[in-house]
């Protein structure tokens, strides 16, 4: 594989170095640039006209688009480098001394080894180019759980990638104060060459360094590495939980208001679900869906109440384009209708953006993601599957008043879902915590484009967690029980799939906004008024537990998308062992009671 050298010319901005810095951060940039060797620094302080600045600047490089400013106001397109477009699991390492504080679902190197291995790596990489000082916050302002990371960063698409999914700039080192608590995430795209690429995790030094690759979650630093693997790691040795999930609240019409956690693996719905539009009758009745977060949560116990409480640490969505339209996702349309960043998208003619799903007739021609004339019979994809929108949180529409609330919110219930087109029911709840542990454990989605390899096979993705867990699954796994201990009253645990389909190969359920249907039997059982009956594996509806009126689905229909098929679900268990034989001995026995449970009762 050839690698293409992406070096734009330095960037001429106006810098806002604080002048009261803080002298670790000051040593710590210090000692990066001597490594690095920029030509120039530069230091964000995240506003709103600097995001402009560096718009302008980037059109000027050739790292943005600027579109159609009539239609798209504030919105670029930027394309990224062919062999930079998902998530390299296989090129992503926790760097420990020992190999046993990662387990048996990480990679991992020696920490030292990983510093020998990646310095030679950074040494002038940025000669030539600006390094960003990007200080950001994760959390709303003031939250017991927000933490501080800085990122020096050679990209500009990644440095206003930043400013928009976190709290960035001033606010950062306001927050910070003269205190050496932060995540040191040092990011260099260097050549862009595959064979040259690391995410490289360091727990201990609360540390990241991620070189060769300028997508999301390799290089967005805030977001996978520190909100979930650094934070992860975090949260066990200071009991708290950060974890890949949506977050939701749903207000019923008497105008009780019920937060709700989701998890699925990335690119199985999170997004839709977090910004749901109720079906039109529930919105005449008063129901409303409103929007913590899309991707990622950090969830403690509050010591008054008990209970579970949740923020999201992102300011900003990175979402999936493909098959998001007016009907799919509105609220998402309008959410990036301005000031957005479009990743992979394809351009038409008049500085519109399209991508496969967003309407139902392709355009004549566009220029597809990588910058070719493209024709509906061209046989190729206009946009790549992995296509993403950056936007602010502010711009949604349905956004929760509570969204920056550093107090959080409570979380009544938690789902656990994945993309299953055979033999998992629409949706049942576990009978109690520790078996909704064992459901999550064992949650199984077919794979999607946000990772690179093969798409569509059946993968074991713990909590929607398996690529982020920053430290032992077999301690992630005891961390969960445990949890539950320090609580009151617990969040009531479900599984979904929105993804079943039937001997023709057609979906079973219809999904997006009639999900509001499940969501509220779901709401109902966490505030014990809805019905169910106890099948082998958990609480289930009836069929008369869920309204179905106005949709075309028949009880018959509905009973086969809750059917359990023994022999089916016999194979399901048998295919739980890829994950549980990688544990082997390691499994916590509450996860043995519970499979073997579920074997008798098949
Ligand atoms: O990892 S990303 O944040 O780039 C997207 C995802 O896979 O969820
Ligand atoms: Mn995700």
């Amino acid at each position: 594989m050839t690698a293409t050298t992406v070096r734009p010319p330095p960037t001429k901005l106006n810098n806002t170095k604080p002048d009261d810095l803080n002298p670790a951060v000051q040593h710590w940039i210090d000692q990066c640039i001597q490594l690095c060797k920029p030509d120039q620094v530069y230091w964000c302080n995240g506003s709103a006209p600097e995001r402009q600045e560096m718009f302008t600047q980037g059109v000027k490089d050739g790292v943005f688009i600027q579109l159609n400013q009539q239609k798209l106001p504030g919105c670029y397109l930027h394309r990224s480098n062919q062999n930079d477009v998902a998530r390299s699991e296989h090129l992503t390492f926790i760097c420990t001394p020992s190999e046993d504080v990662v387990g048996p679902t990480n990679n991992w190197m020696n920490d030292k080894a990983a510093y020998t291995k990646l310095r030679p790596l950074f040494d002038g990489c940025m000669r030539g180019r600006t390094m960003y000082v990007c200080s950001f916050v994760m959390g709303p302002i003031g939250s017991p759980l927000a933490k501080v990371g800085i990122e020096l960063t050679d990209s500009l698409y990644v440095a206003v990638s930043m400013s928009i999914m976190t709290r960035m700039g001033d606010v950062a080192w306001k927050q910070l104060g003269d205190s050496d608590e932060f995540t040191r995430c040092l990011h260099s795209v260097g050549d862009c060459n595959p064979e040259r690429r690391y995410i490289c995790h360091f727990p201990i030094d609360n540390t990241i360094w991620s070189f060769g690759s300028g997508y999301g979650g390799n290089a967005l630093l805030g977001k996978k590495c520190l909100a979930l693997r650094i934070a992860s790691y975090l949260g066990h040795q200071q009991e708290w939980m950060a974890e890949h999930m949506l977050l939701m609240g749903a207000t019923a019409p008497d105008g009780e208001k019920t937060y709700v956690a989701a998890a699925f693996p990335s690119a199985c719905g999170k997004t839709n679900f977090a910004m749901l539009i109720p079906p039109q009758k529930y919105r005449e009745a008063g129901w409303k869906i409103t929007t913590v977060g899309d991707d990622i949560v950090w969830m403690w116990v509050d010591e008054k109440s008990g209970r579970l409480r949740a923020i999201n640490p992102e300011a900003g969505y990175f979402g999936v384009v493909p098959g998001t339209n007016y009907h799919t996702n509105p609220n998402a349309m309008v959410t990036m209708a301005k000031n957005s960043i479009y990743t992979n998208v394809a351009l038409l003619p008049d500085g519109d953006v399209w991508w496969e799903g967003k309407t139902e007739q392709p355009p004549k021609e566009c220029i597809d993601w990588t910058g070719q004339k493209w024709t509906p019979d061209c046989g190729r994809k206009a946009a790549h599957p992995n296509s993403r929108f950056t936007a602010p949180v502010i711009n949604n529409p349905a956004l929760d008043p509570a969204a920056n609330d550093p107090a959080g919110v409570p979380v009544s219930a938690i789902i656990f879902g994945g993309r299953r087109s055979r033999a998992i029911p629409l949706v049942y709840q576990a009978f109690n915590w520790v078996h909704g542990v064992y459901l999550g454990a064992a949650l199984g989605s077919e794979t999607t484009a946000a990772a690179t390899g093969q798409t569509g096979v059946v993968r074991r993705d713990p909590m929607a967690m398996l690529p982020f867990i920053g430290y032992n699954i077999r301690d992630y796994l005891v961390h969960w029980f445990r949890m539950r201990k320090k609580m009151k009253d617990c969040p009531r645990i479900f599984h979904v799939n929105w993804f079943r389909k039937d001997d023709q190969g057609r979906f079973m359920w219809p999904g997006f906004g009639e999900n509001m249907r499940v969501l509220k039997w779901i709401i109902d059982r966490c505030h014990g008024r809805a019905y169910a009956i106890e099948t082998p594996l958990g609480w289930m509806p009836r069929v008369q537990d869920i309204d179905l009126e106005g949709l075309n689905i028949t009880h018959e229909d509905f009973l086969a998308m809750q059917t359990i098929d023994n022999a089916e679900f016999k194979a399901e268990i048998l295919s739980q062992e890829e994950l549980f034989l990688k544990l082997a001995g390691d499994l916590p026995k509450e996860m043995v009671f519970q499979r073997e449970l579920l074997i008798s009762r098949l």
